[in-house]
C-alpha cells in the first residue's frame, strides 16, 4: 500500500458542504502539459487494445485499456503530478484523513462519442451504504467535458439514499441532478456510493474519464481548517433539491457524517423534531444559540442517561 500526506486544505465550510451533496468539484485545476500527457496516454493504451483485437487476441474493452494504464500508477511523474497534484490531495487529505492510500487501480471511461443512450443510473460495485468517507470515487478528466460529450450526471445527496443499482437503474431524469460539465484537467470527488450515470451525448469525439479510488487509513479527525464556533452555528441544512427526503432529514444526516468525520460521533445526538440541527432553529432570535435539540456537547442537553 502506497500512502500520501500533505497539509489539508478544505475548511469547515467546505467540508460540511461536501458532507450535504456527497461531492465536491475540483475545476480545471491540473496543468496543460500534465492533461496532454495522459490524453497522449489514453489515446496509446486504446491503440494497443485494438491492436490485440486485430492480432485475434480478444480482451474486453476495459481489461485491455486498463493493463496499460495501470502501469502508469508505478511511474514518479504521474505519482507527482497526477495522483499527488497539491490542490487535488489537499482536498483528499481534508476527507480522508491522514496518510491516505493512494489508487491501486486505473479504469479509464472513454466515450466514443456522439453516445445517444445515457447509462442506467447506479453506484459503483463496492459501495457500502452508509455517510463515512473510507473510500473516495474519483474522476479525473483531462479534456474537460463540455455538455454535449455525455457529463456524467450525479445526484446530489444521494450517498444518504440507500438503493442497490438493480433496483434504480430504470430511473430516466431526475430533477436536480448535476451534470459535471466541466474544464480540461477537473477532477470531481465523491462519496463512493453517490448515485451517477454518464450522460447521453450528442457531440462527437473521444471523452476520456479516468476513474480512480483514494482509500482512508487512519481514523476520522477534524485537522482540516477550522473556523470559530462552526459545529454550533453552521448551516447543516442541504439547499438544492430533496428528492423524496425531508429537509430534518437530510440536515441531520449531514450533521452525523461532520461530526463523524471531525472523531466526534460519541458527541452527536439528535432528539428528532425542527430543532437543532435543522435550520428551522434560527427562525426566533432568543433560541438561535442553543434551540431545542441542541447536543449537550454544544451547549445543549443530553438524553443518553
Ligand atoms: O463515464 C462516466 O461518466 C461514468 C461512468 C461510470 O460511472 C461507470 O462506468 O461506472
Ligand atoms: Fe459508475
Amino acid at each position: 500500500m502506497h500512502t500520501y500526506d500533505c497539509d489539508p486544505i478544505l475548511t469547515d465550510s467546505e467540508v460540511l458542504d461536501f458532507c450535504k451533496k456527497g461531492f465536491i468539484v475540483l475545476d480545471g485545476v491540473m496543468p496543460k502539459e500534465i492533461n496532454e500527457r495522459v490524453v497522449e496516454e489514453c489515446n496509446k493504451a486504446a491503440t494497443e487494445k485494438q491492436k490485440n483485437s486485430l492480432n485475434g487476441k480478444h480482451e474486453t474493452w476495459h481489461a485491455a485499456q486498463n493493463n496499460r494504464l495501470n502501469e502508469l500508477l508505478k511511474e514518479d511523474w504521474f505519482k507527482k503530478d497526477v495522483l499527488c497534484n497539491p490542490t487535488v490531495a489537499g482536498t483528499i487529505r481534508s476527507i480522508l484523513g491522514k496518510d491516505f492510500a493512494l489508487p491501486q487501480h486505473i479504469s479509464n471511461h472513454r466515450s466514443v462519442c456522439p453516445m445517444p443512450i445515457a447509462q442506467d443510473w447506479h453506484w459503483d460495485g463496492g459501495s457500502r451504504y452508509g455517510f463515512e468517507p473510507t473510500v473516495l470515487l474519483c474522476f479525473y478528466l483531462p479534456q474537460g467535458c463540455p455538455p454535449d460529450m455525455g457529463p456524467t450526471e450525479i445526484l446530489p445527496s444521494s450517498h444518504f439514499m440507500f438503493s442497490p443499482s438493480s433496483r434504480k437503474g430504470h430511473y430516466g431524469e431526475i430533477k436536480g441532478s448535476y451534470y459535471a460539465v466541466a474544464h480540461p484537467g477537473s477532477w470531481v470527488i465523491m462519496m463512493h456510493s453517490l448515485w451517477h450515470r454518464r450522460s447521453a451525448s450528442t457531440g462527437t469525439g473521444i471523452r476520456n474519464n479516468m476513474k480512480l479510488s483514494y482509500w482512508r487509513t487512519t481514523p476520522p479527525k477534524r485537522d482540516w481548517i477550522t473556523e470559530t464556533d462552526f459545529l454550533r452555528q453552521a448551516n447543516y441544512s442541504f439547499d438544492g433539491q430533496l428528492y423524496s427526503r425531508r429537509p430534518t432529514r437530510d440536515a441531520r444526516d449531514a450533521a452525523e457524517m461532520f461530526f463523524w468525520m471531525s472523531g466526534l460521533s460519541d458527541k452527536f445526538e439528535w432528539h428528532g423534531g425542527q430543532g437543532w440541527p435543522a435550520t428551522h432553529h434560527s427562525d426566533a432570535p432568543e433560541h438561535r444559540d442553543t434551540p431545542l435539540g441542541t447536543p449537550a456537547y454544544l451547549g445543549g442537553y443530553s438524553i443518553k442517561g
